[in-house]
């Protein structure tokens, strides 16, 4: 990891991604200031750390709040959001409050405080369903929901505040991220933690489709690598990248595999495509490679155990 600033501002910390970051960051001897609501993220989630951090539990969609958790940090991991397609789709407006102005009070809380860094959370959602493969960077965006068109929007502000303010300011593309503390609780939960909690009560998980679309998996370990390492790599200004594996997964072999963890000779059950479900998504990772030195070191079996033995092992 490159070295940056010793106090960091973790927004969305309570959350999955968040909470694995505010881990590492603390690990690492950080002080970290984690600004959350609590809407989608969960106290527990930080229980390893919470003696060492300084959590304020406030809303992005308040610049005061967001002002004041950002004093003193010269970098800044923007992570919270309504995080659910869904979600957005219901409440177009009340999300872009959210994710497009929450999104705008983490940047300028960062200028009037004077921070270098700030890596902002976006996601694979901006290339829609546009059949090319692998999807690289340099693809015209296709939002096809308003929670596409607010990380792609996040993204612009974020270039924009490198280009008009100076600001170090990189947007990463997750793909499908996987791991301990992903909540499996609502139906548009992430694949991976809904297989696992079927898997762990041995009961029967459902495929819609066929179950021959891919996703480009990425263990959420992974992710705070890349994460880290954006924070300090002046090169990455300015830019969006990509974080994934490079490697497509398809939901049929993706059962096998948490069935066979799991000792279960159970079949799934099938059901009609999901509407507007992607047939196919694998990340081009040459620009993280490139200008991150970041590559991918969980393999997909590998992450997939350690999952695993978190479900097994947790009350959720
Ligand atoms: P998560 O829901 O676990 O984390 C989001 C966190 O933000 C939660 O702790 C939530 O309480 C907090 N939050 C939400 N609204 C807030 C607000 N108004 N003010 C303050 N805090 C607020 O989701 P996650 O999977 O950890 O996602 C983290 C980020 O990564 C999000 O920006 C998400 O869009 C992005 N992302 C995730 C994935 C994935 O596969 N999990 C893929 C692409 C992008
Ligand atoms: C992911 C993101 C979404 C958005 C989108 C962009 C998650 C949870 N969602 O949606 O926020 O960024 O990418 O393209 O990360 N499936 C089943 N059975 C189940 C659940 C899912 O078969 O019980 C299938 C689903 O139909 C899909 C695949 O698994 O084909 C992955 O589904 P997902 O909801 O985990 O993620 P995705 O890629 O649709």
């Amino acid at each position: 990891m490159t070295v940056f600033d010793k106090r960091v501002l973790v927004t969305g910390g309570a959350g999955f991604i968040g909470s694995h970051l505010t881990e590492a960051l603390v690990e690492k001897d950080f002080q970290v200031v984690v600004l959350d609501n609590l809407s989608t993220g969960r106290l527990s989630n930080l229980d390893a750390v919470s003696d060492s951090i300084d959590l304020i539990e406030g809303d992005i969609q308040d610049f005061q709040t967001v002002r004041q958790a950002a004093e003193g940090c010269l970098t800044v991991f923007h992570l919270a959001a309504m995080v659910s397609v869904p979600q957005t789709i219901d409440q177009p407006v009340e999300s872009a409050a959210v994710n497009d102005m929450g999104t705008l009070h983490v940047l300028e809380a960062a200028r009037d405080c004077g921070a270098t860094n700030l890596v902002f959370a976006s996601s694979s959602a901006v290339y829609g369903d546009d059949p090319e493969l692998p999807k690289d960077e340099k693809m015209k965006p296709k939002p096809l929901s308003p929670y596409a068109v607010q990380k792609i929007t996040g993204e612009y502000y974020a270039r924009l505040y490198h280009q008009l303010y100076g600001m170090n300011t990189t947007s990463l593309r997750f793909f499908n991220v996987y791991g301990p503390k992903q909540d499996p609780s609502s139906p548009y939960s992430g694949v991976i933690s809904i297989f696992m909690s079927k898997a762990v009560q041995n009961s029967t998980p459902t495929i819609y489709g066929d179950g021959s679309q891919t996703r480009d998996f990425v263990y959420v370990a992974d992710v705070v690598r890349a994460l880290l390492k954006t924070a300090g790599t002046v090169t990455a200004a300015g830019q969006s990248i990509n974080i994934g594996t490079g490697m497509a997964v398809d939901i049929n072999q993706l059962w096998d595999t948490v069935a066979s963890l799991a000792g279960l000779n159970m079949k799934s059950q099938y059901t009609a495509p999901r509407a507007g479900d992607i047939v196919a998504s694998v990340a081009d990772i040459d620009a993280a490679r490139t200008i991150l030195a970041f590559e991918p070191i969980i393999s997909f079996e590998k992450g997939l155990e350690k999952t695993f033995r978190w479900y097994a092992n947790s009350q959720i």
